[in-house]
């Protein structure tokens, strides 16, 4: 029998105290797993484990910058002391600078670089030797439409995420041998806080035009929502995709499908 459940399983969510780590977090809490989260200051870290409580939701978090390698260090040793070894890490953290690539300088792309790629290779180095001692363990890397397209002003995220679809097929490459699968979720464009100002109202009330580029771009005619990443996210991190490795799952409501309405 196919089994996607999580049961007995303990899940790291990185950055999960909103958005889309709080809905793959909740996921995997509903399918049976013990789950841990962080968050990069205390005060995001109070405000997530209100909104789990509000839900019903039982689940730990820490303050853990995931650029920082003793930070994180010292969070997989405690969750390793106090809970046990992680069967799952999703690292799901992330920023974006939106800024013409001329006007952005060094330090603003390296600090997209740092969070989005650097983090994800800080976090998997960190979890790898107890996956490999436990003979299993699931990476679940969240890409982008980035990791594929290009656009205006998101150079150093474009890098960051085409980097990180690189770094998800080298840990599968590298790893794989030890029962351990690093595979990838691509989002097209989820409604959280990372896109709220593509989607702000305008002065006038209309709708913000990029919003409406989105919509006509995406053939599911939506925004995509946190929670349709909580299927795709179980998914990857059951037993059921034992033997899916290195490969990206685009959850964008065909947007990569696409090549967009043809004139009328
Ligand atoms: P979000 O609501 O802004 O969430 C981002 C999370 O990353 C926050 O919880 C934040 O934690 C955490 N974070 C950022 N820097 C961190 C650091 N240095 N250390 C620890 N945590 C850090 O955005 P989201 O849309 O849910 O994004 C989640 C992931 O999905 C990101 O990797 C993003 O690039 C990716 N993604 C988003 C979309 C989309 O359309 N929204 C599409 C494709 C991919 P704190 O709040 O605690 O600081
Ligand atoms: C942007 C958006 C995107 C999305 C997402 C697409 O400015 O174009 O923020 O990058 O967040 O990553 O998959």
């Amino acid at each position: 029998m196919v089994d996607f459940s999580l049961k007995n399983k303990i899940a790291l969510v990185t950055g999960a105290s909103h958005g889309i780590g709080f809905a793959i977090a909740e996921a995997y809490i509903k399918a049976g797993a013990t789950v841990v989260f962080n968050s990069s200051n205390p005060e995001s870290l109070e405000r997530g484990l209100k909104a789990y409580k509000e839900k019903g939701l039982d689940v730990r978090g820490y303050v853990c910058d995931v650029t920082k390698e003793d930070q994180v260090a010292q969070l997989v040793s405690t969750i390793e002391k106090e809970i046990g070894t992680i069967d799952i890490l999703v690292n799901n953290a992330g920023i974006i600078k939106r800024i013409p690539m001329c006007d952005m300088s060094v330090n603003e792309f390296n600090q997209v670089i740092d969070v989005d790629l650097v983090a994800p290779f800080i976090m998997s180095k960190a979890v790898i030797p107890g996956m490999i001692k436990k003979g299993h363990g699931k990476i679940i890397n969240i890409c982008s439409m980035m990791s594929e397209l290009g656009r205006e002003t998101v150079s150093a995220y474009a890098a960051a995420k085409g980097g990180l679809k690189m770094l998800t097929r080298n840990i599968a490459s590298e790893y794989g041998e030890y029962n351990i699968q690093c595979n990838g979720i691509g989002p097209g464009y989820i409604a959280t806080s990372q896109t709220a100002p593509l989607r702000e109202l305008q002065p006038d009330g209309s709708r913000h035009p990029f919003d409406a580029f989105i919509i006509s771009k995406t053939p599911a005619a939506r925004w995509g929502t946190p929670e349709d990443l909580m299927g795709p996210a179980i998914f990857l991190a059951s037993d059921a995709s034992d033997f899916i490795n290195g490969h990206i799952l685009y959850v964008d409501g065909g947007i990569l499908a696409y090549i967009g309405k043809q004139p009328k």
